[in-house]
């Protein structure tokens, strides 16, 4: 099996949710070759209900209005395919590559995914044969040191840690200062989700950035937010204020596989502006899958 077809495939399973919920019933009414007004009705309600957003669905019932007006005979999945990869294509995935040494941090809220899609980060680096170091930066309880701790094991890679409540900049610092000694291209560094206020937030990460500028200028080459695919776009205004507070680079969307509503990749990317680096499709150490557009819409339309 091909590469791109077995993406395909791990869409298709982290999509069965919005499969067998919102697009099954859909499935009717794109083999058809012209839609009467019920119908189109019923459809944008479909598309609406997969979460694809106002904006989105609007631009997709409008393509079908015009593409019956000009063509009698119209193709409504091909059509919707195509112009969901218009949209999905506005904001390009940065290739996740090393160059000298990488340093990466995962933010979000708590809950998300964080702490579990770090390990799975990780694994799939190890397994390409990079190495990495892990830092616990969420030093608030001590489960999530040793939930990261059992990650970093499972991985087979090192994880750097200080106690319960220690200060995230530093052991931040610690991290970076001995990947830059031994030329390690990738760092890893889970942070705290249970951050009240913005500014609250906005201080811890903005201490945690100097600290690792100290090492690495340039630091932190990613800021990755990871959101839950769960909570859809209710959590898209929290999910604004972190890109203002802590100059997010990328999205990370999990728990697709536990959503009936998969399309909300579509508003939260086009209201953010923000390539999606990854979506997470379960909990297990390979359910971490690089978004790419064209592999997402035949997983979601098939
Ligand atoms: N089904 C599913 N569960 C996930 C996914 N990613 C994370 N989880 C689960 O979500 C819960 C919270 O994850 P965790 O990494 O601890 O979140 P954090 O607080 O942001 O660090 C855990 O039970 C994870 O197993 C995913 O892609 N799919
Ligand atoms: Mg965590």
């Amino acid at each position: 099996m091909g590469l791109f077809s077995s993406l395909i495939d791990k869409f298709k399973q982290g999509l069965q949710r919005t499969q067998e919920l919102v697009l099954a019933p859909m499935g009717r009414l794109l083999g058809l070759h012209r839609l009467d007004e019920d119908q189109l009705l019923e459809l944008e309600d479909l598309l609406l209900q997969a979460d694809l957003g106002v904006h989105a669905t609007q631009r997709l019932m409008d393509r079908l209005r015009f593409e019956m007006r000009r063509t009698g005979d119209i193709d409504p999945k091909a059509l919707l395919k195509d112009e969901l990869l218009k949209i999905l294509r506005q904001c390009p995935r940065r290739p996740f590559e090393a160059s000298g040494t990488q340093i990466v941090l995962l933010v979000g809220v708590n809950g998300v995914g964080k702490t579990t899609t770090l390990g799975k980060l990780a694994a799939h680096l190890k397994n390409k044969g990079e190495e990495v170091l892990v830092v616990a930066g969420d030093t608030f309880r001590a489960a999530a040191i040793d939930q990261l701790e059992l990650w970093g094991q499972r991985a087979g890679v090192p994880v750097i840690r200080n106690q319960m409540g220690g200060d995230p900049a530093a052991i931040a610092f610690d991290g970076a200062t001995s990947a830059k000694a031994k030329g390690t291209p990738w760092v890893l560094i889970d942070t705290a989700g249970r951050l009240h206020t913005k500014d609250h937030l906005m201080r811890e990460l903005d201490k945690i950035r100097r600290s690792l500028q100290k090492v690495i200028p340039e630091a932190p080459h990613r800021v990755f937010l990871v959101l839950d695919a769960t909570t859809g776009q209710n959590g898209l205004n929290q999910a604004e204020a972190f890109k203002e507070a802590a100059g997010i680079t990328d999205l990370i969307l999990t728990k697709l596989d536990g959503s009936a509503k998969g399309g909300v990749v579509v508003p939260i990317l086009e209201r953010l502006k923000l390539p999606i680096a990854f979506v997470g499709v379960g909990e297990q150490v390979d359910d971490l899958i690089p978004f790419e557009p064209e592999a997402f819409v035949e997983g979601l339309l098939g």
